[in-house]
């Protein structure tokens, strides 16, 4: 799991008018193998059918696909997994809930949370926000690279670095020790989404 440097969410208001749709098959042709599907505002009717078609064309890809928040949608579409934070239901009952192959990712932002998730059986964690970023509404205050550097060191779980990674940044982030780094604005916002990633892969390799 997170076998991969990228790690794409969508995030439709950011996309500079193009749909979750357009966006997630820019993302498949430009290689990326995860993509998390995340909007805070839709309907959950709509968000369904998103999810549908993106189960469809992620799963043509071979492209990991993840839900976040409704544990719900992502069983409905049969999703490879279920991304959800630290207000949302607690992981035992969304263990309980998913089936026995699908997997849960759990948002952290403190050496206590990383400790807890491990405990509580997360398959993968998210580490931040590492920098400032306005894409979270309820975001907590940045963690920075300090918070990262102790998840590479202490915790033996799959992460991925979150939380205003840029292309002028991953390059730091890759050398506190994240492998793989997951953005929303700085991939979905870009014009030229295919030419953005090759670029960020580049810094990170
Ligand atoms: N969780 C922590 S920060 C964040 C989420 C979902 C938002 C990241 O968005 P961006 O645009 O990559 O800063
Ligand atoms: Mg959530």
């Amino acid at each position: 799991m997170l076998n991969t440097d990228i790690y794409a969410i969508t995030a439709e208001e950011y996309s500079l008018g193009r749909s979750n749709i357009e966006v997630v098959q820019q993302l498949i042709n430009a290689g990326v193998k995860i993509i998390q599907y995340r909007e805070k505002e839709k309907k959950k009717l709509y968000k369904y059918e998103e999810c549908k078609e993106i189960r469809r064309m992620t799963r043509e890809a071979g492209v990991t696909f993840i839900v976040n928040d409704d544990v719900d949608i992502a069983m409905a579409v049969d999703a490879d997994g279920v991304h959800i934070g630290q207000d949302d239901l607690p992981i035992e009952e969304v263990r309980q809930l998913i089936d026995k192959e699908m997997f849960i990712g759990l948002s952290t932002h403190s050496p206590e949370q990383a400790k807890d998730a491990v405990r509580r059986g997360a398959d993968y964690i998210g580490v931040g926000p590492i920098y400032a970023t306005n894409t979270k509404k309820d975001v907590c205050d940045p963690v920075g690279l300090e918070y990262l550097e102790y998840v590479a060191k202490n915790i033996n779980l799959p992460f991925v670095a979150i939380g205003g990674i840029k292309e002028n940044n991953i390059a730091e982030v890759k050398q506190k020790g994240a492998s793989c780094v997951s953005m929303i604005t700085e991939i979905v916002g870009s014009e030229d989404i295919p030419k953005r990633v090759k670029a960020l892969r580049e810094k990170l390799a």
